[in-house]
């Protein structure tokens, strides 16, 4: 046959692509553990290396059945599971950029983001319950035998490319656009891969880790947890969702998988801190979890010295990075954080990446202290927002330092600065610099002073202009549930006393707990409804 002939497209084997850099290890393990996971019947059921790669195999030879081309999309909406690592696998290893989506997700943003992406093809997990896929899209179910067809994807072209480059996109993650419309994050194999193997070299996982996943499907740290745990030949310990919404029952689940590492944003910890320190206690004492590691929002300082009186062994990792670049830099936290210490380092830049701090005024930031957006050159960058060249222009923007070369760099929108220990400290965006009657206002200074009253656990400020006046200062606050609450008075006497009088807020709101996005982060447009209820 001609070298272009049936034959179905594969990366060559020397070249990055995710699916050859995740299962690359399994020849070598094949009996070790790769998922370990809640059974359909109750308990564990552990999946090894080899069984992984025979299940994506066998799915990608049922999807290569199809027809589709290098570059068609796929949706898979599913838990994390060894199934659903086995699909998404396979599309890496056929060229099939997957668009991964959590269950539960209203129709009408499955419906925005399938109509953004123009899929070939939507699977589910077997238990799915998702109905009505607007045609011509193709649908199906995968489980341990791989996918089984539903409705077959409308009739493709001729097929054009056989082979599956590093420049081909491994995946588009949808996320919330500031206008509404969910932009989606393009990466290709070259940018996770060149990622993943640069934080492989920071030395924080070995091969007999047990790595604790939290997130939804639709959250890059999803991916970052499969990648992580499977370029090291860990096993990677997906929590169930209904588990998490328990502390007590989250605890358990990873004593009995028997987890070492535990992946989570901040707020994830909140309740288990609140209601189960104990058990929390009794985990770390175990020895079993050695390492919690965290991204997605800076974990509130009084918070995470918490947590550590908890877990005095572990070893704290902070990730930091925006979606666009998977992420920016890993750092090891000291555990306990410095007592003066009021915000978290972010580290320096991952192997591969450089930082670059450029001021209001354009020019690089130079001096430590001095606050710059985060701009960063790196082989990880997204390949572009799909199908909004405008947008993508907005992110993507030539190299200051280096405008002649026609290399972009990623304008964050994060402040940061270089502290005297040559590592970056989160300012928080670009966006949150807030001016009150005139005056810089940095929320995260005013969060850190409510935060330090004792029986506060945690506080969120931000700015409100209620109909034309000016822009206030609202703040909500989350209190100890054992132990008498300190009132509004007190916690704003402490307040006052400690900040300059227009970094006092109007309001100060009470709330149980703070309302979270679908990805576990604090959100803010749930809490500017409350504030103006
Ligand atoms: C983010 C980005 C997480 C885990 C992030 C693994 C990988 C990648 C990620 C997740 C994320 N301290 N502020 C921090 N890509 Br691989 O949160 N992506 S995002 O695009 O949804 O949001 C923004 O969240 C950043 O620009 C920051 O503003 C904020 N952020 N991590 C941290 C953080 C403080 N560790």
């Amino acid at each position: 046959m001609s070298p272009l002939g049936p034959r179905p497209p594969r990366a060559h084997a020397s070249v990055d692509n995710l699916r050859t850099y995740l299962l690359d290890g399994a020849d070598t393990t094949p009996h070790r553990p790769a998922v370990i996971q809640a059974a359909p019947g109750g308990g564990l059921e552990t999946v090894t290396y080899e069984e992984l790669t025979a299940r994506t195999d066998r799915c990608a030879e049922a999807l290569d059945a199809l027809g589709l081309d290098v570059g068609d999309r796929v949706v898979i909406e599913s838990d994390t599971s060894a199934d659903a690592l086995a699909t998404l696998l396979a599309c890496a290893t056929l060229g099939l950029p997957f668009v991964p989506v959590a269950p539960g997700l209203p129709d009408e943003r499955l419906h925005a983001i399938i109509a953004g992406a123009e899929p070939a093809l939507y699977l589910q997990a077997e238990d799915g319950t998702r109905t009505g896929i607007p045609e011509p899209v193709g649908t199906g179910r995968f489980g341990p035998g791989g996918p089984a067809l539903e409705r077959a994807p409308a009739p493709r072209g001729p097929r054009r490319r056989r082979v599956v480059t590093p420049v081909d996109t491994a995946y588009i993650i949808f996320t919330s656009g500031t206008t509404g419309r969910p932009k989606g994050v393009v990466m290709s194999h070259r940018g996770v891969v060149s990622f993943l193997r640069g934080v492989r070299a920071s030395g924080f996982l070995t091969a007999e880790d047990r790595v604790a996943g939290t997130a939804p499907l639709q959250f890059d740290f999803a991916l970052f947890d499969i990648g992580f745990a499977l370029s090291h030949g860990a096993a990677l310990v997906p929590v169930p969702r209904d588990r998490l919404s328990w502390p007590r029952r989250f605890l358990a689940f990873l004593r009995e998988a028997g987890v070492t590492q535990v992946d989570a944003v901040p707020s994830l910890w909140r309740p288990a801190l609140r209601h189960e320190p104990e058990a929390l206690a009794a985990l770390g004492e175990s020895g079993a979890v050695r390492g919690v590691l965290f991204s997605g929002e800076a974990f509130p300082p009084g918070e995470l010295r918490a947590l550590q009186k908890l877990l005095p062994k572990a070893r704290f990792i902070n990730l930091y990075g925006p979606t666009e670049v998977m992420a920016i830099s890993v750092t090891e936290l000291p555990n306990p954080l410095p007592p003066e210490a009021e915000r978290l380092s972010i580290g320096t830049a991952v192997p591969g990446a450089e930082v670059t701090l450029i001021g209001t005024d354009g020019r690089v930031v130079d001096g430590s202290g001095t606050v710059g957006e985060i701009h960063v050159r790196s082989t990880s960058l997204f390949s572009g927002y799909w199908n909004d060249p405008e947008t993508t222009r907005t992110a993507l923007v030539p190299d200051p330092l280096d405008p002649a070369s026609g290399r972009m760099v990623l304008k964050t929108g994060d402040l940061a600065s270089v502290g005297p220990d040559g590592c970056l400290y989160f300012h928080g965006r670009a966006d949150s610099q807030v001016q009150i009657r005139g005056n810089r206002v940095e929320l995260a200074e005013v969060e850190v002073r409510f935060a330090a009253f004792p029986g506060v656990t945690g506080a969120v400020a931000m700015v409100l202009a209620q109909d034309d006046d000016e822009p206030r200062l609202h703040v909500f606050v989350t209190r100890t549930a054992d132990g008498p609450a300190p009132d509004a008075k007190e916690i704003t006497a402490f307040v006052r006393a400690g900040l300059p009088a227009y970094m006092v807020p109007h309001h100060l709101h009470l709330v149980d707990a703070f309302p979270l996005t679908p990805n576990g982060k604090v959100d803010g447009t749930a809490l500017r409804a409350l504030a103006s209820s």
